[in-house]
């Protein structure tokens, strides 16, 4: 190589590093990771199984060391919930049905309250975590989004915790990418927050082609969709 052009290719390798650096996020004071329903019901052997739901906990717990607010997220039903399917006669798992606030997928009993199905996954590392937020434990209503309840109207405290905290910023995590992280994402987005879903720290259950419409909704709310490798964690 002549001497001019390694000359070049030194500038221009010098002046490309510090981009390359500023480019990954660093989560500060007015950021918080939820991580969301990461529990055996959403994972191999639970009731609801998202595939290769398992793959998120050692992500998560990795991500976790970078965040000084961790909300953790548990779907949380009734016995006889209005989102369970055998709660309506003839009606079978991934079926829909009309409810007073809506369109409702029908799932297979799932994340019954105090079952071991609802607990979290227990190899889950959170120690620093400060608030668990339980959804969908109102009978006749679900909840996916950790903000609100599907009737779009009952908020779960969420928004409220994390403003009072001066939270900015929320990176979202878990269980399942297209239901319970796109509604919080979005939800997020309505509430003021900026939002993030870390795809790889998510795992989806894509029913009728329900992954690639969640992260277009997402995209359309303006939820950006990143990678745990794209954060810069101490
Ligand atoms: C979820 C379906 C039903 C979720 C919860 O966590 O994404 N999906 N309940
Ligand atoms: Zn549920």
């Amino acid at each position: 190589v002549p001497i001019q052009r390694r000359a070049l290719l030194g500038a221009l390798s010098l002046a490309a590093l510090p981009t390359w650096a500023a480019a990954k996020l660093k989560p500060g004071a007015n950021s918080a990771l939820i991580v969301v329903d990461v529990q055996n019901c959403f994972v191999t052997g639970g009731t609801l199984p998202v595939a290769k739901g398992e793959e998120v906990v050692p992500v998560i717990n990795r991500i976790a060391a970078g965040f000084q607010n961790i909300v953790v997220t548990q779907d949380w039903h009734t016995p006889g919930h209005a989102s369970f399917a055998s709660a309506h006669a003839g009606k079978k798992p991934f079926e829909t049905t009309t409810l007073k606030y809506g369109q409702q997928v029908l799932w297979p009993d799932h994340c019954v309250q105090g079952s071991d199905d609802a607990a979290l996954h227990k190899d889950l590392k959170l120690p620093t975590a400060q608030l668990i937020i339980r959804k969908g434990y109102n009978k006749a209503v679900d909840s996916y989004s950790a903000f609100e309840e599907a009737d779009h109207k009952t908020p779960t405290g969420l928004a409220g915790y994390l403003k009072a905290r001066g939270i900015k910023t929320v990176f979202v995590s878990g269980l399942a990418t297209d239901f319970c992280v796109a509604w919080t994402a979005m939800d997020a987005r309505k509430h003021g927050f900026e939002a993030y879903v870390i795809e790889d720290a998510s795992r989806g259950i894509d029913l009728n082609g329900s992954l690639a419409a969640a992260w277009k909704a997402m995209a359309a709310k303006g939820v950006k969709r990143i990678q745990s490798s794209d954060l810069d964690i101490a």
